[in-house]
């Protein structure tokens, strides 16, 4: 049995204890030493009941989902495994306990549910998160759930992956009682008096796969699963898995339990073969691989982060004084008048009662999380701050002249942080006593919500102070991703020529409307030009002025945003951009745009012509491809994954495409430059293609190889 799963006896009921840390997913062997522990207990007089409980933090996080890689490139034959021991875990016939603590999710989730009884800790979560990796539970949880939960809740487990706590667990049937106290030894006692108990009760023990009371008819189960395959479609736009799983869960009203069982695993296996699981899977990989910085090892030193100071209250300095407060961290907040500083307080106000309304928060969160932000028009407590935020204005005489300040006030050690988006953090750092404290940690907009948190090093910044970013970074429940210190970094500098090529189409004769349309059936959270009118198309005018080395002399330069702003059509806060926007923000179509359009074609000698939606995806989605594949051989992103976790998260490209450089490769490389190379021949210069995308497409490999090769 090895080392993975231990047995004990306790007062006369068997233990068998998962250990495979850290999460006791159920790689090879541990359903195996699962079922031989049961049936050890089974054959054993002196046993009555058998608990089953997951050593360390956690019951069981699922399957291991690295094996499922090996299943879908024919390394490895899919086996009975899970279902077999679930089965006998069921069929035992001595009552079985599933002891949960930490997490019971997926495959885990099936095993409890495969038990007679389940107990949890209060602190535990209970889920079928399969969704969120494009497949669907495939233990048999899509025909045992509803079964214990009803369909209602099924469906909203298994459609949505979202995890429930043991008190709505044990509300809705999941589990049978909520043990008291607060760590693994507290729950075996409550499991192994629970087991005690169902032993004197005497049995028969129920079989989650035999209670159909809470099943209901077809007819009742089918409004229902409209309904969430209706929330499907608007909350998980294109993904394939939720409406898979709703399929599954209602075979379990409409067939009995194994004929529903071959339908899961029908439905299970056409999920896991799918390109959109392959792409969750790499996402959720790629979101832990990012934390890891070659050089510098788990577990290096890091500075301790209990209290922030932030430098600016416009929308990115009250977003991220949120952030911090969020996180418990006191943080106060700095603007230059008092008038500058009401307004950032009153948005800040606004955001809390906002989230206030719509239940996610509580009164009582948000009075917390506001007592602990300081406005201040001094500089009072800067000299105690653990870390320093500046987000002042984009500008880099007035970076230089606040880090100048911030110098001369932070105490020794404090680690001072820079928002900007595009200049360059040495230059930045080069005005203070210690640039090796100095560095970037680009929020995005709006700093509260958006998950992602670009970290730039800079030349001299310390190993330390990259240490302490990624570890605040998880504190601030951010995705911190390193990446090196040029123009826009990795995100913004991919985004401009994502962004030019859009105008470039628009320029061309491709509605504008049309340009966003594709990008939207492609999965994108919004269109490029929907984006630069939120975001607000002067930004875009100005890092055009104030970066000329984008455009050198002879490149072909997008005109049509510069002209909007030249009309004050800055975007949503001036009603008009690429839209024109009604009281309500919502958006119209502007004949004004189009003739704008005709006549910069006419004037410049641009061809307007009939073009595809494929060619308007392609181009813009191979613009960031291509840049990416620049950044990523300069050195700027670690590996190909950071880039794919940076437009997940900071850019709202489509999960289910796994990032701008997983697609490519799932398109293949050798296509992708073939048609960088068509456009290169269409319109020259910006379609260079990046030597690494010809190296990988010569050799037929992908960057997913060539982030595994180094
Ligand atoms: C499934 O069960 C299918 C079934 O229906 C059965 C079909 C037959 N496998 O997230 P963390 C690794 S599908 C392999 O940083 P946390 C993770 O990569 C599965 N590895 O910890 C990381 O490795 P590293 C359904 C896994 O405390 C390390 O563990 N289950 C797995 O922040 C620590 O992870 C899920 O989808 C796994 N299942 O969060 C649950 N899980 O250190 C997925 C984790 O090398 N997991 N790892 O980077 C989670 O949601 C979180 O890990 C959890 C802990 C909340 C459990």
């Amino acid at each position: 049995m090895g080392e993975l799963v231990r047995l004990s006896v306790e007062h006369g009921v068997g233990v068998i204890t998962v250990q495979n840390p850290p999460v006791n997913a159920l790689s090879p062997g541990v359903p195996e030493g699962i079922l031989q522990g049961l049936e050890q207990f089974v054959s054993d007089h002196a046993v009555g009941a058998i608990v089953l409980i997951g050593g360390g933090r956690t019951f069981i996080a699922g399957a291991d989902i690295k094996e499922f890689g090996k299943i879908t490139s024919g390394q490895k034959r899919r086996g009975p495994g899970l279902t077999t021991v679930i089965q006998g875990l069921e069929t035992s016939q001595k009552p079985t306990v599933a002891a949960i603590h930490g997490h019971a999710f997926g495959g885990g989730l099936e095993t409890a549910q495969g038990c007679h009884y389940r107990v949890a800790l209060r602190s535990a979560q209970v889920g079928q998160p399969e969704v969120k990796l494009g497949i669907i539970p495939g233990a048999h949880g899509t025909q045992r759930l509803p079964r214990l939960a009803g369909v209602k809740k099924a469906l909203e487990m298994c459609a949505f992956g979202n995890p429930v706590s043991a008190a709505e667990a044990c509300e809705s049937g999941i589990i049978d009682r909520v043990v008291d106290g607060v760590g693994y030894d507290d729950l075996l006692a409550g499991a192994v008096a629970f087991a005690t108990e169902m032993v004197a009760k005497g049995g028969p023990h129920p079989k989650a796969s035999e209670q159909d009371q809470k099943l209901g008819t077809p007819e009742e189960a089918a409004p229902l699963c409209e309904a969430a395959r209706a929330l499907v479609r608007k909350k998980r736009r294109g993904h394939m898995a939720p409406l898979k799983a709703i399929d599954a869960v209602a075979a379990a009203v409409s067939l009995p339990f194994p004929e529903g069982v071959k339908r899961e695993a029908e439905i299970f296996r056409e999920c896991l073969f799918s390109t959109q699981s392959k792409a969750l899977i790499h996402a959720f990989f790629a979101e832990r691989q990012v934390r890891k910085v070659p050089d510098i090892p788990k577990g290096f030193p890091a500075r301790d982060v209990r209290s922030a100071a932030v430098l600016g209250a416009g929308t990115m300095g009250g977003g991220i004084a949120m952030s911090y407060a969020n996180a418990g961290i006191p943080v106060r907040l700095k603007e230059v008048t008092q008038e500058a500083l009401d307004r950032g307080v009153a948005i800040i106000r606004k955001n809390y009662e906002r989230s206030l309304k719509r239940g996610r928060f509580t009164r009582e969160y948000v009075e917390q999380r506001v007592a602990l932000i300081t406005p201040q028009t001094g500089w009072d407590g800067f000299d105690e701050a653990d870390i320093i935020v500046e987000a002042v204005f984009e500008n880099m005489a007035l970076k230089k002249e606040v880090f100048h300040q911030i110098d001369g006030i932070a105490r020794p050690g404090a680690v001072l942080a820079t928002n900007t988006s595009t200049l360059n953090i040495d230059e930045i750092a080069s005005v203070t006593s210690r640039p090796e404290d100095v560095i970037g940690h680009h929020f995005f907009s709006p700093a509260n919500v958006m998950r992602l948190l670009e970290i730039v090093r800079g030349a001299k910044t310390s190993k330390e102070v990259v240490a302490t970013s990624m570890a605040l970074a998880r504190s601030l429940k951010k995705v911190g991703v390193l990446v090196g210190n040029c123009h826009g970094f990795v995100g913004n500098r991919m985004f401009h020529p994502y962004r030019r090529e859009a105008q470039f189409l628009a320029e061309e004769g491709a509605e504008p409307s049309r340009v966003d349309r594709v990008l939207y059936e492609f999965g994108a959270a919004m269109g490029p030009m929907a984006v630069g009118d939120l975001a607000g198309l002067d930004v875009g005018m100005r890092v055009r002025k104030e970066a000329p080395h984008l455009y050198p002399p002879g490149t072909r330069r997008p005109l049509a945003e510069d002209a909007l702003c030249e009309m004050g059509r800055y975007g949503q806060k001036t009603g008009a951009g690429w839209y024109r926007y009604g009281p309500d923000r919502t958006r119209h179509e502007d004949p004004a745009v189009d003739e704008l359009l005709k006549r910069i074609a006419a004037e410049h000698g641009i061809e307007q012509r009939q073009i595809s939606d494929d060619e308007i995806l392609d181009r813009v989605v191979y613009a960031l491809v291509n840049e990416g594949a620049r950044i990523l051989e300069e050195g700027y992103a670690l590996r190909s994954c950071d880039i794919d976790i940076i437009y997940l998260y900071g850019y709202g490209f489509p999960a289910h495409r796994g990032g701008p450089m997983f697609y490519a490769d799932t398109v293949g490389l050798d296509k992708v430059l073939e048609r960088v190379e068509e456009f290169r021949g269409q319109h020259g210069h910006w379609w260079r293609p990046a030597p690494l995308l010809k190296q990988l497409a010569a050799q037929r490999s992908t960057f997913k190889d060539w982030d595994q090769s180094r």
